[in-house]
């Protein structure tokens, strides 16, 4: 076992951030020092936090962190942060929040921002979750923005998903995507200090109860819109909870927390735990084998040759599915 490897694993907090910069460069090593400590992780119980930018998530980690903190438990935060134009100077705002959690040292905070590609960020997350993980931190909060694809990857990483939304933002209509009441095992309607807070809780009782899947919001009222029915359940056995928080003033901030350990107490005694588990060993490894594919397919086919594929594809000369067999003929998989 290589020594940045073994001081990982006992926690010593230079190596965890040295192993983390290794994980966001990609850097070979950090692959090596992953492959040796995964055997150490699948203890921590890994927190997703995401929803619109701005809707409070990082100041609710912060009072989430400090909930958990009187429990005794250590926490590692990983914020997200993918550089949209909504976010600029967050990453300097988390710090700022987060400085009365620093020097703490059952706590770890780092901030990610994306130089590549979302999935390039979504992977480097993965990563820096197994570092946190063989560390020993018992719960790892994840926040994400809320931005498509970003919500639902945070969703296979973690055990437990919180969805925070905030009461009607200024005139422009919200709406609240099936897909977020899917992958929630928790939402909160954090600002609750603000009118029209009562008005999100009661619709988004609503629509968890009626398996509603979208509602919209205009003006600060709530509108249940019926969808496409037969909405699977998130999982059976769990009500997801609709929590109301004032994040600034720790309001409700401890309900939060104890409704994540609840989840956690849930999944362990219900066998969820590893049916989570496996979903995300299933991800990880397609998603691997994906990327070694093409990998070889691109050291295997040079780029000019695949591009004339496809112009005769598109010409009509070969059809896809004759051109696609040859490509992988000459990949001899
Ligand atoms: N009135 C009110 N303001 C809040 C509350 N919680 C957070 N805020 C404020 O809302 C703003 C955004 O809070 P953040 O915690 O940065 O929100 P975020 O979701 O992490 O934002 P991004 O990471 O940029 O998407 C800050 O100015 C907070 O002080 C709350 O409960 N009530
Ligand atoms: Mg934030």
């Amino acid at each position: 076992v290589s020594a940045l490897a073994d001081d990982v694993r006992q926690g010593h907090r230079r190596a965890v951030a040295r192993l983390i910069t290794q994980v966001e460069n990609d850097d070979p090593a950090a692959r090596r020092a992953l492959i040796e400590l995964y055997p150490f992780t699948g203890r921590a119980h890994v927190v997703g936090v995401t929803g619109p930018p701005g809707s409070g998530k990082s100041t609710l980690v912060n009072e989430i962190a400090k909930a958990l903190r009187r429990n005794e438990l250590t926490i590692g935060i990983v914020a997200v942060d993918p550089s949209s134009p909504f976010t600029g100077g967050a990453l300097l705002g988390d710090r700022v929040r987060m400085r009365d959690l620093a020097g703490d040292s059952g706590i770890f905070i780092r901030s990610m921002a994306s130089r590549g590609s979302l999935g390039g960020l979504a992977r480097a997350t993965g990563g820096v979750v197994k570092v946190l993980d063989a560390a020993g931190f018992d719960l790892i909060l994840v926040e994400t923005v809320g931005a498509g694809q970003a919500e639902v990857d945070i969703a296979t990483t973690a055990h437990t998903t919180l969805v925070i939304e905030s009461p009607g933002m200024g005139d422009e209509i919200q709406t609240i995507k099936a897909g977020i009441l899917e992958i929630a095992d928790i939402l909160v309607v954090n600002k609750a200090d603000r009118p029209g807070s009562d008005k999100a809780v009661a619709a988004l009782k609503m629509m968890l109860h009626m398996g509603q899947a979208a509602a919209v919001r205009h003006h600060g009222q709530v509108m249940a819109v019926q969808a496409a029915d037969g909405l699977a359940p998130q999982s059976a056995g769990w009500e997801v909870p609709v929590l109301a928080t004032i994040a600034t003033e720790g309001k409700g901030t401890n309900e939060v927390a104890a409704a994540v350990l609840g989840h956690r107490d849930y999944l362990k005694a219900s066998g969820a735990w590893l049916e989570r588990e496996k979903a995300r060993s299933r991800k990880e490894v397609s998603q691997l084998l994906q990327g070694q594919l093409m990998a070889r397919l691109q050291a295997a086919v040079p780029p000019a040759e695949l591009e004339a594929v496809i112009a005769a594809v598109a010409r009509r000369e070969v059809d896809p599915y004759t051109a696609v067999a040859r490509l992988f003929e000459t990949l001899a998989v």
